[in-house]
């Protein structure tokens, strides 16, 4: 047996088949050893790819793997590495190096110090000091990239190890090797909680992506509902852990400090589950809580506990730790709380409001359907009035980076058929990863693309105003044929007109089984 047999065996071993990548020389002995039981999904360029693999891993809970051609794949890659690593995605990113004894002369393609190239993106960074050791770092990875809290690995692979021969005693252990479980809160310190909650006045619940990662929705529901408390979402979350027509559900957290502490005023405690405190995004300074405010939270990762500004943190499973108080806290006896009513959405045209077309995707949606949302500047109403019925149905660029939302939803979708995936993308998101749709294309993934056109970057008009930075360039985005573009790389489209057109359509794209991509006409901001 060689190293590549091997390689693929551990991959094997771990229920890995499918390779998101983009191949180079460097890896072509890698990928020319395919096994039959393995499926390889081209991306036309690596953000994309890591996209994908991204999109497959949040959808399975299970590791992913993507290969990546050398030092400038891996680079091409890094921008939605940074959206994989803040979202404790548990993504193998693989490269192919030079033969071992080229990479000293520095010859083409070689990765100089490939390990040092992604380090502060990923969990583990490496590459094998011998052929040999291929498949134990593969393992090593697998295991890294999964135990609590889950995140990113890279492994560097030189192309000459490949057909050395492999330690075949050593194959063996390494494919039954196993970790399992994930740390929880101590008994001690989640009764002190416990306490806290029970002896607060007008708690407040926070709820964070890694609620909907550890399947902690049934134990956030029941706490909220034993204890009335309003659930707001963390601030720029990547996936929604709470049903947002519950009656508790309060929407989504700003991005400002004083904006976070402003939503706190009037509670005497905030517990968080699974966010980091807090996503922080607009400068603006202020104090972090309300005065008599007190903060306590749950996460499994210690570098998000210890960077947190203010609070009391347990560290391990944020959804254990909420079932657990759910099963064990006496109801606080407050009435129950009553649903807050969307304000009515203004349809009257003739340009569409951003919440007018939000109403109208819901129109179309089901249970069954999960959304990758990349249309930056209607984030906020999505979190609003998007209807979000159960787990794993929302998905967003988890580290702010454009590029994730296209290529996310292919993965998505490639992962769980039995559900539809549809993509909310702004014009200018689109194309971070737009190679993306021929994936989409080719291998036949339904995605449901919807790109909603105003020909500017109206996030950043908006953030300008905010900071009050007026008259920076670069706003527009003039000239612009998506339809085109979607048809160039095999998607079919329409063009929008009404927003019964648009829930038409969504409906049309669901029912379909070839991916379909809809682009709704020209809003801009001095419209709304
Ligand atoms: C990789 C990357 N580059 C640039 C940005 C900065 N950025 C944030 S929002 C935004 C505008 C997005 O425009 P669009 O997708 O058209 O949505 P809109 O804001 O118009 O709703 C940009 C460029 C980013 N977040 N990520």
């Amino acid at each position: 047996m060689n190293v590549r047999d091997a390689f693929y065996e551990v991959l094997r071993s771990h229920g890995i088949t499918t390779i998101f990548g983009n191949p180079g020389s460097n890896e072509l002995p890698l990928l020319s050893g395919l096994p039959d039981d393995f499926r390889y999904v081209l991306a036309l360029q690596e953000g994309a790819a890591i996209g994908m693999a991204d999109g497959f891993a949040q959808a399975t809970g299970r590791p992913a793997l993507v290969n990546l051609h050398a030092a400038a794949g891996t680079g091409n890659a890094m921008g939605n590495l940074v959206n994989t690593q803040a979202g404790h995605v548990p993504v193998i990113v693989t490269s192919g190096n030079q033969a071992r004894k080229y990479t000293e002369l520095k010859a083409y393609l070689t990765n100089v110090d490939a390990p040092r190239l992604v380090e502060p993106l990923v969990k583990w960074s490496h590459e094998p000091a011998r052929a040999q050791d291929a498949p134990q770092s593969l393992s090593n990875a697998i295991l890294q990239a999964t135990a609590a809290p889950s995140g990113p690995v890279y492994l560097s692979l030189p192309l000459d190890d490949w057909d050395q021969d492999a330690d075949a005693s050593a194959l063996g252990h390494l494919k039954s090797r196993v970790i399992d479980g994930s740390p929880v809160v101590p008994e001690e310190a989640l009764g002190a909680l416990r306490e806290r909650l029970a002896a607060a006045k007008n708690p407040v619940m926070v709820a964070g992506p890694d609620i909907d990662t550890r399947a902690g929705w049934d134990g956030a529901v029941r706490l909220a509902e034993s204890l009335s408390l309003p659930v707001l979402v963390g601030s720029s979350p990547a996936r929604c852990p709470f049903p947002t027509r519950h009656p508790n559900y309060r929407g989504v957290l700003p991005g400002s400090i004083p904006g976070v502490a402003s939503h706190f005023e009037g509670h005497d405690l905030v517990v968080v589950f699974g966010a980091p405190i807090f996503m922080y995004h607009e400068f603006a300074d202020g104090d972090y809580l309300p005065a008599g405010t007190e903060l306590w939270a749950v996460t499994s990762d210690p570098d998000e506990a210890a960077r947190a500004p203010v609070g009391h943190i347990l560290i391990g499973d944020p959804a254990e730790a909420v079932k657990r108080l759910a099963d064990t806290i006496p109801s606080a006896g407050r009435p129950p709380l009553a649903r807050q009513p969307l304000p009515q959405a203004d349809t009257t045209g003739p340009a569409f409001t951003e919440e007018a077309i939000v109403d109208a995707v819901n129109a179309a949606k089901t249970d069954n359907t999960v959304f990758a949302h990349e249309w930056t500047s209607t984030m906020v109403t999505g979190w609003d009035r998007l209807e979000i019925t159960r787990p794993g149905s929302m998905y967003m660029s988890a580290g702010g980076g454009l590029g994730w939302g296209l290529p996310g939803a292919i993965g998505l979708q490639l992962a769980d058929p039995s559900r539809r995936v549809v993509a909310l993308l702004g014009d200018g998101a689109v194309h971070y990863s737009i190679s993306g749709l021929w994936t989409a294309a080719q291998y036949n993934i339904p995605v449901v693309f919807i790109v909603a056109r105003n020909s500017e970057y109206r996030a950043l008009k908006e953030f300008s105003r905010f900071m009050h930075d007026p008259d920076a360039p670069g706003m527009e985005l003039p000239g612009m044929d998506i339809p085109g573009v979607a048809a160039a790389y095999g998607v079919q489209s329409e063009t929008v007109k009404s927003l019964s057109d648009l829930t038409r359509a969504v409906k049309d794209g669901l029912s379909s089984d070839r991916p379909s991509l809809i682009e709704i006409g020209e809003r801009r901001i001095a419209d709304s």
